[in-house]
């Protein structure tokens, strides 16, 4: 007969020898599963760069780490992804540094009108030591900072004629990104704008609830934009970088071996991201130009440059910590 003793005794035997099997199989640690904000659809030069990201992060940690790409900004519109992965419950995510303004307020920089002579300039500033400055700042409020993409120029389009001169902009209703620099950047030259989610402007063209909006070859023609609004107008004033950026408290857990990883595989999308941007911007305008939108040059850039020149002034007057970075953002491209 067992008594209860021998009972206890010989389940113990068994959970050793369990124990014993599992350690010999040597379980994987549980993989880390990492979410990433897109406001893209797929096939967009961001979005195939942060499905490359997120393969070589995957592969290299051995898949310790499996992030997971969101398209469509089916996770939400662009200022609450900022807060979201600011705070740890995304993981990861494509920001444009329009909408971070309001958040961590050094990136308003880049968003000063004309700031950038161009693409490469961009690029060769972010990529050096000033473009480590605004990536402390946006460390400061719990985003790290990777990579830069690029996202052309930004100009000026709308339903009812070209804009070529500041002029022409009068009366015109825009939509603007989340940022009140930009609602000033509209009234300067004489128009009225109206802050609202990239989600909501194709609709917005339609009812008439506006009348344009500004964004590059890409963002124009893939949000479908150009159907409604008619008129590109080269304006180019905005030549906004983006970032590759992981939530601090993401970033914090990883090991150093990790972060290496991480860091690589974000600095190689942003190699594959230009190279394809240049790709998608000249087909985005071609697919354009062939469904009839009517691209026009602005007869004198300097103008819109002159009118928007009180954003810099009032800017660096309200934020003189700031007015160094400003100057040397120009020295540098001097
Ligand atoms: C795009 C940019 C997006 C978003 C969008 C917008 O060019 O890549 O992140 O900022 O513009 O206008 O809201």
């Amino acid at each position: 007969m067992l008594t209860n003793k021998t009972i206890k005794f010989s389940n113990c035997l068994k959970l050793t020898a369990v124990s014993g099997i599992l350690a010999a199989v040597s379980l994987p640690a549980q993989a880390e599963q990492w979410r990433g904000w897109n406001i893209h659809p797929p096939s967009y030069p961001n979005s195939v760069a942060l499905e490359s990201f997120s393969e070589e992060v995957a592969e290299k940690t051995e898949g310790r780490i499996e992030p997971k790409v969101y398209h469509n900004g089916v996770l939400g519109a662009q200022p609450d992804a900022i807060e979201q992965t600011r705070s740890g419950a995304l993981d990861f995510a494509n920001f444009n540094m329009g909408p971070m303004g309001p958040i961590v307020p050094a990136t308003n920089i880049l968003s000063l009108p004309f700031i950038f002579n161009s693409t490469e300039d961009m690029y060769r500033i972010m990529d050096g030591e000033i473009g480590g400055r605004f990536a402390e700042a946006l460390a400061e409020k719990n985003l790290v900072a990777l990579s830069w993409f690029g996202s052309g120029a930004r100009s000026l389009y709308n339903t009812d004629h070209p804009v070529k001169t500041p002029d022409d902009v009068d009366g015109l209703k825009f939509r603007v990104m989340n940022n009140d620099l930009y609602v000033q950047m509209i009234d300067e030259l004489g128009g009225n704008a109206t802050p609202m989610a990239y989600s909501e402007v194709y609709q917005s063209l339609k009812t008439g609830v506006i009348d344009g909006a500004e964004n590059n070859y890409p963002s124009y023609e893939s949000s479908g934009h150009y159907e409604v609004a008619k008129y590109y107008s080269l304006t180019e004033h905005l030549v906004l970088p983006e970032c590759l950026c992981v939530a601090k408290s993401t970033w914090d857990e990883m090991s150093e071996e990790d972060q290496g990883i991480v860091r690589k595989a974000a600095e190689n999308a942003a190699q594959e991201q230009r190279k394809l941007w240049e790709e998608r911007a000249q087909k985005s305008r071609e697919l354009v130009l062939e469904s009839g939108v009517e691209i026009n040059e602005v007869d004198d850039k300097a103008a819109f440059q002159e009118k928007m020149k009180p954003i810099y002034d009032d800017f660096v007057e309200e934020n003189p910590q700031l007015e160094t970075l400003v100057k040397d953002i120009q020295a540098a491209q001097e």
